[in-house]
């Protein structure tokens, strides 16, 4: 399968990869949905909407302040780094995330669109303003924060029912239209529109390749799916390049 996907993107043009919560599990940052996405018995895809912000700001920003701290900890594994230099063996190449980590930009990735938007930024409910918004590690916030005009800040995330960026959206498909493999990696794949990429990737026929630690209802349309790790699949895949170059 590592054999195949090598094949694959030896005789690849254009990349596009898609990542997830799972590509970034390896550095220690919880995913969504199993196990450890729970946090003080509540579930992860509960706190991630404007219901549950709107009902109880302070428990919505208490979770994403938690998780910066989580973050701020993380370093990028090797999977991070293996995309990143995947990115500079392809002139053509994008990778659109959907986590929020910044961990693929710290691993080196420049050409990285966010889909879901990044959690070291807020935005402001009264004046729209987008302001970088850090906790300082071991320090307490017992405010809700606020901008300079007084309006309560939220996280600049994209949640449940949200529409996500148009311009990223649409650079994204544009770049997709054109590309002839696709990695999709560390994604349940049930989250729309992400979810819907492999099925117009198909459809351009390009080649896509799967990588998670389990399948996926993607897994049914995909070229090749490989079922592991991926800090070890991803890192192995570059091996196998640079050794049939
Ligand atoms: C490993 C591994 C390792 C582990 N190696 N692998 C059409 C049909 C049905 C529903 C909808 C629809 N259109 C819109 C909706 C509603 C909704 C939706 O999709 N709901 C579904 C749950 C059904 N979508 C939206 O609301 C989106 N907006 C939208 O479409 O606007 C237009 C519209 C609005 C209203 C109505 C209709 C249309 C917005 C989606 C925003 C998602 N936001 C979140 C939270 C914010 C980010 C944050 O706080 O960090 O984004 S939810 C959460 O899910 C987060 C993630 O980015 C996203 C995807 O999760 P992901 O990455 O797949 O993570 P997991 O945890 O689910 O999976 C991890 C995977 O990794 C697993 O498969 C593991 O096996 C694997 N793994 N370790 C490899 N080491
Ligand atoms: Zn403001």
């Amino acid at each position: 399968m590592i054999q195949k996907a090598a094949e694959i993107l030896e005789s690849s043009k254009s990349l596009f990869v898609l990542t997830g919560a799972g590509i970034s599990a390896e550095s220690g940052i919880p995913t969504f949905r199993g196990t450890d996405g729970l946090w003080k018995n509540y579930s992860a895809t509960d706190l991630a909407t404007p219901e549950a912000f709107e009902k109880n700001p302070e428990l919505v920003w208490e979770w994403y302040h938690w998780r910066q701290g989580i973050i701020l900890k993380a370093e990028p594994n090797p999977a991070h780094f293996a995309v990143a230099e995947l990115e500079k063996k392809f002139n053509n190449f994008l990778l659109l995330t959907q986590n929020v980590d910044n961990l693929h930009r710290r691993a080196g990735s420049k050409k990285v669109l966010e889909l879901h938007g990044n959690i070291f930024r807020a935005r402001c409910l009264s004046c729209g303003r987008i302001v970088h918004h850090q906790i300082e590690p071991g320090k307490e916030i017992n405010n809700l924060p606020k901008c300079d005009c007084e309006g309560l800040l939220r996280p600049d995330i994209v949640w449940f029912g949200e529409q996500i960026p148009q311009d990223i959206w649409q650079a994204s498909l544009e770049f997709l239209s054109a590309a002839d493999t696709s990695i999709i990696c560390g994604t349940s794949g049930i989250v729309w529109p992400a979810a819907a990429i492999p099925e117009m990737a198909k459809k351009n026929r390009a080649k896509i390749i799967e990588i998670n630690l389990e399948p996926t209802p993607i897994s049914s349309i995909v070229d090749v799916s490989i079922l592991g790790k991926a800090g070890e699949i991803l890192p192995l895949i570059i091996q196998t390049l640079n050794t049939n170059i």
